[in-house]
């Protein structure tokens, strides 16, 4: 299932903060969701590992409860459940994102594949019925997107000319920081699985954010996604406390999807 932060059908294996995000109904999102143009509008949320996307997302689905706004599978990828073989009843539950820490030559070429389908799910997801829709607009902004495993992670190259538009983006938000700030903010998380993250790991995913998304240099195969306006936020300043950075960001996110 799609881990959404304010749906009412959350799977129960959301990352728990995720959980506690049900959010009031009936605020409306002023700018973006009143006056946007009438079609279906979908963006996402990039940045490098801790930058804050989890915590923008969060904030974003407050702002705009008739946005649909979807976690990134994590708590999916900690609680992988085979299921019973061999006439056994029993199903037992692994953690691919600890294996693939802990073993990448043996489990990144599995974990890409997972986390690459796990997301195609979730952009190939019809759009759930909200309050937004009727008013000539549908908004779903996905925390990373099938093109962060291709672009930033793995470069892993399934066949998704079949899918086409049916995943295309509109438009993506970047989260920017330094590699350094990423790495405070890890520490301040401290997921156990990613205790060995290092320095110089995250030094090269943000060489390929910044590749992808600001010099735009990445060989990218897909005309829509070359063409995909990028709306670059500074993360490095502390957004997740400050309220007045927070209501310039979210103005600027409806700004920029009004645009689209
Ligand atoms: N964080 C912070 N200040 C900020 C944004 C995030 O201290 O302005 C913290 C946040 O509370 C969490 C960590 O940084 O402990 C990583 O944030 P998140 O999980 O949102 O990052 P993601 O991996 O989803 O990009
Ligand atoms: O990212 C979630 C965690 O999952 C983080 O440790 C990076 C890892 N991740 C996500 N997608 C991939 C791919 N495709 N390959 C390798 N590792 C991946 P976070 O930034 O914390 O939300
Ligand atoms: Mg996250």
């Amino acid at each position: 299932p799609v881990l959404r932060y304010n749906s009412t059908r959350n799977s129960p294996k959301a990352e728990p903060h995720s959980r506690t995000m049900a959010l009031t109904e009936g605020r409306r999102c002023a700018s973006a969701c009143e006056e946007g143009k009438a079609r279906l509008k979908r963006v996402s949320i990039e940045g490098n590992i801790a930058v804050g996307k989890s915590t923008f997302a969060r904030l974003l689905q407050s702002a705009c409860p008739d946005w649909e706004v979807v976690a990134e599978p994590v708590a999916t990828w900690q609680n992988i459940q085979s299921g019973a073989s061999g006439g056994s009843s029993e199903c037992s539950v692994s953690n691919l994102l600890q294996m693939m820490y802990s073993d990448p030559q043996r489990w990144s070429y599995t974990f890409q594949t997972h986390s690459c389908m796990s997301r195609m799910r979730t952009q190939l997801q019809p759009p759930e019925p909200r309050l937004g829709r009727g008013q000539g607009q549908t908004v779903q902004v996905y925390e990373r997107s099938i093109y962060s495993d291709r672009y930033i992670f793995a470069l892993n190259s399934l066949n998704w000319a079949e899918f086409g538009h049916r995943v295309a983006l509109e438009g993506i938000i970047y989260l920017r920081a330094s590699p350094q700030t990423c790495m405070r903010r890890l520490q301040i998380r401290a997921r156990p699985e990613e205790r060995a993250v290092q320095q110089d790991y995250l030094d090269k995913l943000h060489t390929q954010h910044e590749k992808w998304l600001v010099d735009r240099s990445t060989q990218v195969h897909f005309e829509s996604l070359r063409r995909a306006p990028v709306l670059q936020l500074d993360a490095s300043v502390e957004f997740k406390s400050d309220p007045e950075v927070q209501q310039d960001y979210i103005t600027k996110v409806k700004d920029f999807m009004s645009s689209l």
